[in-house]
Parts: structure tokens; C-alpha cells; sequence
């Protein structure tokens, strides 16, 4: 949903650099340190690059706004803890996941190709982001990796009456020989809360089977879903199991709170989820045979070979290129308002 280019004729294109250097001044500005300005800022701006608007430049206000009510703090400095031969944990120390990633990613990558396998876990953190961006760097060093992050309670599990779960993305990443990693990135909710709030915005109704008002009665219009109601999981009780394993394995195994289980009503304008988020590393040279990346490549010349036209990750790796040689789309009005916070 909503990962269209901009169709209006005012349109700016601007290279990820410097869409980059934009967010941060803008992060900066509003009281991050200058190293978490730097990472949400490459986070933000990729996302804009690859189309996943509902998590590029969209989640500005969202950002400025948990930052202004000191839900967040943008000065965080992780702590990193080697805990065992194939596990690393991050408190994030309340502040963004990202960082926290960030400051224990040379330490999980040596452990899982030491050990052939590495979990990293975050706690006290706050994912306000696309996970692909997660995962697909770790692809791109010959590593498998799957990453889990819950978020706030808008989701009804299956079968039950009220909401309890978060949207709860699973983003997976793997190399494979001749192309681009194989990516997929997903929210366990029907449709992602962004996704809901940008239909909201334009005044659009979503498709059949996405949520609930706050009677519990099916509805297609997200201000009914945004106003008391909820989000269902994609798949019934197959997409419900998934997020509850994503409470577990983000929220249970990580120390950080289910998505249930912050309160932020003291601080009006927070709208960063504070809970937690799990890595899992994989070295597949430890499986020994023949190359993964090879095995994967054959997999997917097979789903090609049987009529599959896309893979998940193409219409961002699409956007991606496209952006590279057109620069990154955005709205002139939507420009000029980031440009104003950057002052
Ligand atoms: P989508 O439903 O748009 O896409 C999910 C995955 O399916 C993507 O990998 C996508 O690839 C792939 N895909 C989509 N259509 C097809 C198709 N026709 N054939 C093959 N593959 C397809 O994503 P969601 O709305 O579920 O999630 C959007 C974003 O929201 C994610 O990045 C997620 O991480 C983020 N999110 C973040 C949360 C947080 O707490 N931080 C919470 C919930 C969501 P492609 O990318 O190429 O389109
Ligand atoms: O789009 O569901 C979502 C979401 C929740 C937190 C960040 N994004």
C-alpha cells in the first residue's frame, strides 16, 4: 500500500546524500545526538529511496513529536553485552533501536561467524522504522538474517475481542549468487499502522478484511480504525500466531515490554513503540556442501521458472534504481516543510 511516487507536478528530486544530510540536520535540530541523527537520518532517507513511504520522510512529525515530549531520548547511549559465545544484548538505554543495532553489529557479525549462529536482542528501545533496512546489510556480507520487532498494541488477536498485539514486522534476509538478497519485509497486521494513517489522510477506504471500528464491526475507513478501533492480523489465526511469536521472541526473550505493556499517556505526542527487537545471524558457510548463495540463486531461477514474476525486495530494489539515476521523489510541499525544521 500507499508506495506510489509522488504523482504531483511538483515534484523535487534529491540524491539519498543529501536527503540524508537534510533528515539529520532536522534530527539534530530537534535534540538528537549527532551519531543518532546520523543513523535515523540513512534509516529515513533509504526508506524514501526504496518507495516504503510508510516509513520514509512520513515519520518525521512522528519522530519530532516522541522526541519533544521526552518519551525518547535521542541522546541514548547503548550498552553492549557479550553475554555468551552466540549472544550479544543491547539496552538501548530508552532510546532508538537503530543505534543500539548499530553499536553491536561488529560484535554479532564476529560471533555468528565464529559460532556459525549469533542472536542479538534489544530492549528498552524504540523501532519506529522499516526493518528491511535491518537486515539486508547483513545479506549483503554472506549472512542470513530474520529480525523481529513489536510494537504498540492496535492489533486484535485472532479470535479475541480487543486489541493486545502490535503490528509486529518479521524481515528476513538472504544472499544469493546472480542477484540482489533475498528480502521480505512484513507486517503481521493485516496492513501496517502507517499504512492506515496515509489512507486516512488522503480520505481513501482501505480494502475488505484490514480492521475494526471501535464497536468490533468490520470497516474499510481508517479514521474508524484510527478513532478506538483496531487492525486484524494478516491470515487469520496464521498471522496471529506469527505476531505472538513476535511478542515472544522481541518483547519476552529481549527483557523489553510487549507491546501492551507501555504506557504513554504522560507524554502526549509520543508515538515511538518502546519495546524490544530480536536479530538472529546466521553464517551459512558453517552448513558446509554447497554454497547457500548458490542454493538460494537455484530456488529462485525455480519460482521464476514456474511463472513468478516478482520477489519480494523488487519493487524496492526497482525504486531504489530508479531513484539512483532520477534522485529520490518527494513533494515540493512536503520538502519545504522538512527544509523549515532543518532551520
Ligand atoms: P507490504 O505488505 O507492502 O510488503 C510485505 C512484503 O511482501 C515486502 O517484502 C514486499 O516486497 C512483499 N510483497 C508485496 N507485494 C508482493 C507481491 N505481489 N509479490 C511478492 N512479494 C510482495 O508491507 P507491510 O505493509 O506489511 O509493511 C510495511 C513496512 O512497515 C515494513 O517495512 C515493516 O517493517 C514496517 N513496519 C514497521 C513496524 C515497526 O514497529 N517498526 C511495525 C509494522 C510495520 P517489496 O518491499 O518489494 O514491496
Ligand atoms: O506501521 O505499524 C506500523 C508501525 C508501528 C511502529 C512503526 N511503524
Amino acid at each position: 500500500m500507499s508506495q506510489s511516487t509522488p504523482v504531483s507536478a511538483e515534484v523535487e528530486h534529491l540524491g539519498l546524500a543529501e536527503l540524508s544530510h537534510l533528515l539529520q540536520q532536522i534530527f539534530e535540530r530537534h535534540g538528537t545526538s549527532s551519531e543518532v541523527a546520523r543513523i535515523l537520518a540513512d534509516n529515513c532517507a533509504r526508506a524514501q529511496r526504496d518507495g516504503s513511504h510508510s516509513h520514509g520522510v512520513f515519520r518525521i512529525p512522528g519522530y519530532l513529536s516522541s522526541l519533544a515530549s521526552g518519551w525518547v531520548d535521542g541522546q541514548a547511549q547503548p550498552i553492549v553485552e557479550d553475554l555468551a559465545s552466540g549472544f550479544v544484548r543491547v539496552d538501548a538505554a530508552n532510546g532508538f533501536a537503530q543505534p543500539a543495532l548499530a553499536a553491536a553489529r561488529e560484535l554479532l557479525i564476529e560471533k555468528a561467524r565464529s559460532a556459525g549462529i549469533a542472536v542479538l536482542a534489544i530492549r528498552n528501545s524504540h523501532h519506529f522504522a522499516a526493518l528491511w533496512p535491518d537486515v539486508e546489510p547483513f545479506a549483503r556480507q554472506g549472512l542470513v538474517a530474520l529480525s523481529v520487532v513489536n510494537s504498540m498494541t492496535c492489533v486484535v488477536p485472532h479470535g479475541a475481542q480487543r486489541p493486545l498485539f502490535g503490528t509486529n514486522p518479521i524481515a528476513f534476509a538472504a544472499p544469493r549468487a546472480d542477484g540482489e538478497p533475498i528480502v521480505f519485509d512484513l507486517a503481521t497486521s493485516a496492513i501496517a499502522h502507517g499504512d492506515v494513517q496515509i489512507a486516512a489522510r488522503k480520505g481513501e477506504q482501505l480494502p475488505p478484511g484490514m480492521g475494526v471500528d471501535s464497536q468490533g464491526q468490520p470497516t474499510r475507513d481508517p479514521q474508524a480504525i484510527l478513532a478506538g478501533g483496531a487492525l486484524l492480523p494478516f491470515g487469520g489465526h496464521k498471522g496471529s500466531a506469527l505476531s505472538m511469536m513476535v511478542e515472544l521472541l522481541a518483547a519476552a526473550l529481549t527483557g523489553g515490554n510487549f507491546s501492551f505493556e507501555f504506557d504513554w499517556s504522560k507524554h502526549p505526542g509520543a508515538q515511538t513503540p518502546w519495546t524490544g527487537q530480536l536479530m538472529i545471524l546466521i553464517d551459512p558457510s558453517k552448513a558446509g556442501g554447497n554454497s547457500f548463495a548458490s542454493r538460494s540463486e537455484e530456488l529462485v531461477r525455480q519460482m521464476h521458472a514456474v511463472g513468478l514474476e516478482r520477489m519480494p525486495g523488487d519493487r524496492r530494489y526497482q525504486a531504489r534504481e530508479k531513484s539512483r539515476s532520477a534522485g529520490i521523489p518527494l513533494a515540493a510541499a512536503e520538502l519545504k516543510k522538512l527544509r523549515e525544521l532543518a532551520q
